[in-house]
């Protein structure tokens, strides 16, 4: 397989070396995670599992839980060594990391991703290392860093880094399924961020059995019903698209609870938008406790990233990037967020020409 020119032997030989002498090690993601966040968690612990029996312990240490499209990619011995902090409440997590000897981070770039969990990884005095495909990473923080955007996921990305630790393309089976799955997650089913190599790792992980038809059902063919009565009436009467070109939905929790939405049941929606020629962008904004969250999506030519950080305290991909509208006590009318992300893109817009 061609390796990413951000997996150096010095540094793969550095986490060997540190793998080899861990007893307890603490696998961190982003909150809300998503199939490259699970997937590639999920894949880190089975490979320690399987390669590196002196391991004593090792979980997967997640902010929130899992949305239940991917939950698919479970097996029960999984599911015992994922400790959630929205569940278990801060605590134990930052317990369970004072004792790690050993912290890989997944699929973010700055502490700042994993909610509740943050300040334990700041703490704590482990070797911490990176693996991850964001801009920007908080690089100082990481020995060794694996880090680039020129791939498609964190999961192509640590596809690679297995590989190098193997000195061989003899990825174990059971990493192959969850690796998969971040891919095609990430690269919107291979629609966007598709590299050359993207496909080589695509090509090795079915080789070596993972299960394409199984993933792309369980991920596409099995989402709740409400999800597609949601979406019609988004598409029907909550889109906006403003003259420059920017295609802006509004969810609040009023409408969310109407349609019985849960977590994960809105995932890939600020993407629709996007089939429509004349739309350069597009923002989905969703009402959670404190903010609306939003998501951010580009065709070439706009940077979903420079708006996301100018204007929603976020960031991520140049095409593909998240952020939040923080509000008070005084809850925010849907209204009022559609006046102020149009005036918000106006202004990007203007600013550009
Ligand atoms: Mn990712």
């Amino acid at each position: 397989m061609v390796r990413s020119t951000c997996i150096k032997d010095a540094a793969i030989a550095a986490f060997g070396k540190q793998l080899e002498s861990a007893r307890r090690i603490g696998i961190i993601t982003h909150t809300r995670p998503d199939g490259d966040a699970i997937g590639s968690s999920l894949a880190m612990l089975r490979f320690i599992r399987s390669r590196y029996p002196r391991v004593e312990e090792c979980r997967i240490l997640l902010d929130t839980s899992l949305p239940s499209s991917i939950e698919f990619i479970l097996h029960e011995e999984d599911c015992t060594s994922i400790m959630v902090a929205a569940v278990l409440g801060a605590e134990p997590i930052g317990e369970y990391i004072a004792g790690c000897d050993l912290l890989v981070v997944l699929d973010m770039n700055t502490p700042s991703r994993c909610g509740e969990i943050e300040s334990s990884l700041r703490n704590s005095k482990a070797p911490k290392v990176l693996i991850d495909h964001h801009m920007n990473p908080e690089a100082e923080l990481f020995d060794p860093m694996f880090s680039t955007n020129e791939l498609s996921s964190t999961c192509e990305l640590l596809a690679g880094v297995l590989c190098a630790l193997q000195g061989s393309d003899d990825i174990p089976f059971e990493c192959c399924d969850p690796l998969l799955t971040g891919i095609t997650t990430d690269t919107n089913n291979f629609a966007n961020s598709v590299f050359p190599a993207t496909l080589e790792t695509v090509s090795l992980l079915l080789k070596r059995g993972a299960r394409r038809d199984e993933i792309l059902y369980s991920l596409y063919n099995s989402y709740p019903e409400r999800r597609f009565r949601l979406m019609g009436r988004l598409l029907d009467s909550g889109l906006t698209i403003t003259e420059n070109g920017a295609a802006i939905m509004v969810l609040d929790s009023e409408t969310s609870e109407a349609f019985g939405i849960e977590e994960g049941d809105t995932e890939g929606f600020v993407n629709i938008p996007l089939g429509i020629g004349r739309v350069r962008l597009s923002v989905f904004a969703k009402q959670d406790a404190g903010e609306y969250r939003i998501s951010l999506r580009s065709k070439p030519g706009c940077s979903a990233n420079a708006l996301a950080v100018k204007y929603f305290q976020g960031g991520g991909h140049e095409l593909a990037s998240g952020g939040k509208i923080p509000f008070g006590p005084s809850v925010p009318t849907k209204d009022e967020i559609l006046s102020l992300i149009i005036r918000y893109t106006d202004e990007f817009f203007q600013a550009q020409s």
